[in-house]
């Protein structure tokens, strides 16, 4: 039993097929799948997701994917893996989707995944008018350390960090609805490119917080990401490993929500194609990937 629903793993769908696929999913598993909506837009686009919970009492994960518009493997993965969780016979993949409860939100900008789509296919931004520019970097406005490093006050640069912290309806709306999950265990942040897992915090190199813990992990489940494929992803905190950033949507969940395990993923490829991934390996992909994650959530239970 392996059902696809109505998605194929070999193109990358539009919004809109993403979110008819969520609408099939909620139908086709009503006790299992409910939809969710994270906030809204600049544009009135509701942040669709699925919630997948086989029952009460279940600490939470939640999967934020497609913040920035042109990483179209993050969205895609993150519907292969929600499907895996519903539908695949692997044992430990079957737990893993049993003993937690799933918060998944694919297109986190959906304004901006239309417009890579439609307009410009190396878009990255959300698309609100700023004077005669578009777009903030929903990824350097968090009210977490804002504006302090790896983000611009110019609204022509791709790293424009807005108005203010939480100028932006997408991430003051979706911060508003993580607020609400209760006994959030796992917070993953889905990017590409780069093979990377990266831990907060992005304005210091110092181990903060459950760094160790949080390194030791990630270590051992990019371990288990390697064994179906050989892909090596470096494990680090992200101004060690990538650059200083701040403003980004993990630091704000670590600063302000306390979830123990946040990470941000930066996955394929290492720079062949880049935000260009050929649609083959959207499945490989989110195989790979889907391996580390279930190896995570089950090192955690020593915790
Ligand atoms: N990388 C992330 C970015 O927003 C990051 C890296 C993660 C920065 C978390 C800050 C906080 O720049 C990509 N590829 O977008
Ligand atoms: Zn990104």
């Amino acid at each position: 039993r392996n059902n696809n629903g109505s998605m194929s793993w070999d193109t990358y769908y539009t919004l809109d097929g993403i979110n008819n696929w969520i609408a099939q999913l909620i139908n086709q598993y009503p006790n299992i799948v409910s939809g969710i909506v994270g906030g809204y837009s600049y544009e009135g686009r509701p942040i669709l997701g699925i919630k997948i919970s086989h029952g009460p009492g279940r600490r939470a994960v939640v999967l934020e994917a497609g913040i920035h518009a042109r990483e179209w493997i993050s969205p895609a993965a993150t519907n292969f893996i929600a499907n895996e969780l519903l539908s695949s016979d692997d044992e430990m993949t079957k737990s893993a989707a049993r003993d937690y409860d799933w918060y998944i939100f694919p297109v986190t900008n959906p304004d901006g995944y239309v417009w890579s789509y439609k307009e410009f296919r190396m878009w990255r931004k959300n698309r609100r008018p700023i004077g005669v520019h578009f777009g903030v970097d929903l990824n350097r406005n968090w009210n977490s350390n804002w504006l302090r490093f790896g983000a611009s006050t110019n609204p022509i640069s791709n790293t424009y960090a807005g108005t203010g912290p939480f100028s932006e309806p997408e991430t003051r709306s979706l911060s508003e609805y993580l607020r609400t999950i209760k006994d959030m265990d796992y917070y993953l942040s889905i990017h590409s490119w780069g093979q990377m897992l990266l831990v907060p915090f992005g304005n210091t190199t110092e181990p903060l917080d459950n760094y160790h813990d949080a390194v030791n992990i990630g270590r051992r489940a990019m371990g288990a990401l390697s064994v179906r494929y050989g892909t090596n992803y470096t494990t680090g905190n992200i101004a060690e490993v990538l650059y200083f950033a701040t403003g980004g949507s993990d630091e704000w969940v670590k600063e302000h929500l306390h979830v123990p395990f946040v990470y941000c993923y930066e996955l394929r490829d290492s720079g062949e194609h880049g935000f260009l991934l050929p649609p083959e390996q959207i499945r490989p992909t989110g195989e790979e990937t889907l391996d580390s994650i279930v190896d995570l959530l089950f090192q955690a239970r020593r915790f």
